[in-house]
């Protein structure tokens, strides 16, 4: 009796084991069920399309298969194929409150993806692809299972921020497959702040022929070594802009722009020294850190109707660029101490009875998200805009800590959460990390740890948190094998976070299947922290 107990005990065990190598999908999806058998993908199987408008998703598929296991499937938009070997790409009413959700089933003449609308298919896709060998050229089977999906969060955010650093168009689309590999769904682009601005804008051409270019950089980590001499900069034309917010729909990711204000836009007060307090004063694009009040040339916009008029005619380009709902406007680290040496700023907060300064900056950024609404779009901003009292329609990007987050939540604002203990990752990877990093390291495991649903709000404010976000900030970062050594792979820890249910997640489990994660960014050209 006992031998056959133990025979049985490891019988399930080593099954159990084989599953778990045979599917090690990241994030880890809602339900898996393994079944025997497999599908082997070859030349004669097609993608078909039972569902409309999924050719976009079919496409992306084939172009896979095709970079890395050398197939050129052929797509039948008909829906009618009678081919022995398939995978079909269809619509299945999912019950999920916002969209991404999906069933799957893999059978050996068949792989049937349902998704509830084109992302939910896509991420199924994503999931075909981790099914897939992480090995390139290998062959291409998947192990028969059922699998039914849905992320938890609507909001599962990546950030880059091109002003410290610029990164290429090119690279810029590499990162977008980076984040759907990872069924991350927006990239908040941080397009300007004082060491450069990064996007043309037609009716202020200097703001990229100045604004654009600065003639040095800090030389180490802040206070650092000097400024080298070496003249840095770069930019995105419209087209270009245009460019990569197809290619991120594609791939269904929603594009975020940021314009910085009223602080952190040095770059802007360079191109139109207009725009700040001391307007006859030098101004410079930073070089390096921009320490608050005490950088000689440091200044914040100005809240005079020329800023506003500016500001609108910069957000009206902005907006038409870009076709997310949203568009951030910053808000973060203002210093006060411009506005309080300022004659027009004290007569201008007299005026409008405004307390003191925070005043005049939620003045500021209510003017804007008025202007922004009226254009039927909203703001998103760091969570210093709750400063002075919160823009009636903002949602908050909560980075000092989660409180900024929890209090927009309780006014019954919308709160993106990205506490610097786990999202930011431009911290180092681990103590004594042999590349410049800033802060204290956050490690995978914190990452990982970290739960953007605060317990301390009850159900009725728990639906404000709309999810999660990394923060890539690039003062440390010059080129992109640094970037991908920061962002993995810490990101598949916060992809995770914000897709799987937290009851299923398990931080031992994640980094078992973490081993073919890793392989797959071999596979990908993925420079990782190992
Ligand atoms: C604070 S996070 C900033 C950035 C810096 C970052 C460095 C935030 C809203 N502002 O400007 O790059 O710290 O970690």
């Amino acid at each position: 009796m006992m031998t056959v107990r133990i025979l049985l005990v490891s019988l399930l065990l080593s099954t159990n084991i084989a599953a778990q190598n045979r599917i090690q999908i990241s994030p880890k999806p809602v339900s898996v069920k393994e079944n025997p058998g497999e599908f082997k993908l070859s030349s004669e199987t097609e993608i078909v399309l039972w569902g409309g408008s999924l050719k976009q998703e079919a496409v992306y598929l084939r172009d896979y298969l095709n970079q890395y296991f050398q197939l050129n499937l052929k797509i039948d938009s008909s829906g009618k194929s009678k081919a022995s070997s398939r995978i079909v790409l269809n619509y299945d009413r999912l019950d999920h409150p916002f969209p991404g959700a999906y069933n799957m089933t893999v059978k050996s003449d068949e792989v049937y993806i349902g998704g509830d609308n084109p992302s939910g298919v896509f991420y199924g896709i994503q999931s075909i692809i981790q099914l897939l060998p992480s090995k390139a050229g290998e062959i291409p089977v998947i192990p028969n299972c059922e699998i039914q999906d849905s992320p938890r969060f609507a909001y599962r955010g990546v950030h880059l921020d091109v002003s410290r650093h610029f990164f290429p168009v090119e690279y810029i689309k590499r990162y977008l497959d980076y984040i759907a590999y990872h069924k991350m769904n927006v990239f908040h682009w941080h397009l300007t702040d004082d060491q450069g601005w990064r996007i043309e804008i037609k009716k202020y051409p200097l703001l990229t022929e100045v604004g654009a270019w600065r003639d040095g950089t800090l030389i180490g980590k802040h206070p650092g070594k000097g400024y080298d001499t070496i003249r840095y900069g770069g930019f995105y034309t419209q087209e270009q802009i245009k460019e990569v917010v197809a290619y991120a729909t594609s791939r269904h990711v929603e594009v975020i722009p940021e314009i910085e204000m009223p602080g952190h836009s040095m770059a802007a007060i360079a191109a139109y020294p207009f725009l700040s307090t001391t307007p006859d004063k030098p101004k410079k694009v930073a070089k390096g850190w921009v320490n608050y009040g005490d950088y000689e040339y440091n200044n914040v916009l100005n809240p005079s109707d020329t800023t506003f008029k500016f500001l609108e005619d910069v957000l009206t380009e902005v907006m038409e660029l870009f076709p997310s709902q949203y568009i951030h406007i910053g808000g973060d680290e203002c210093s006060k101490r411009w506005w309080k040496e300022s004659t027009f700023c004290q007569k201008l907060k007299k005026e409008k009875g405004l307390k003191d300064e925070k005043a005049l900056q939620s003045y500021f950024i209510q003017r804007v998200e008025k202007f922004v609404n009226s254009r039927g779009k909203s703001i998103i901003g760091w969570n210093e805009i709750l400063q002075g009292g919160l823009a009636p329609n903002a949602t908050v990007m909560s980075w000092m800590g989660t409180s900024g987050g929890i209090t927009a939540a309780k006014k019954k604002h919308y709160v993106v959460m990205t506490p610097g203990s786990a999202c930011y990752f431009d911290h180092p990877q681990r103590a004594n990390d042999d590349s410049t990093g800033l802060g204290k390291p956050v490690l995978i495991d914190s990452v990982y740890a970290y739960n953007p649903m605060p317990k301390v709000l009850t159900p009725e404010f728990q639906k404000y948190i709309l999810g999660a976000q990394a923060n890539v900030w690039t003062e440390y970062i010059g080129n992109t094998s640094k970037l991908e050594y920061m962002l993995f792979p810490r990101l598949a820890a916060l992809s995770e976070v914000v897709w799987t249910p937290q009851k299923d997640r398990s931080f031992s489990e994640f980094k078992k299947r973490l081993v073919k994660q890793k392989e797959r960014y071999e596979m990908w050209g993925i420079n990782y922290s190992k």
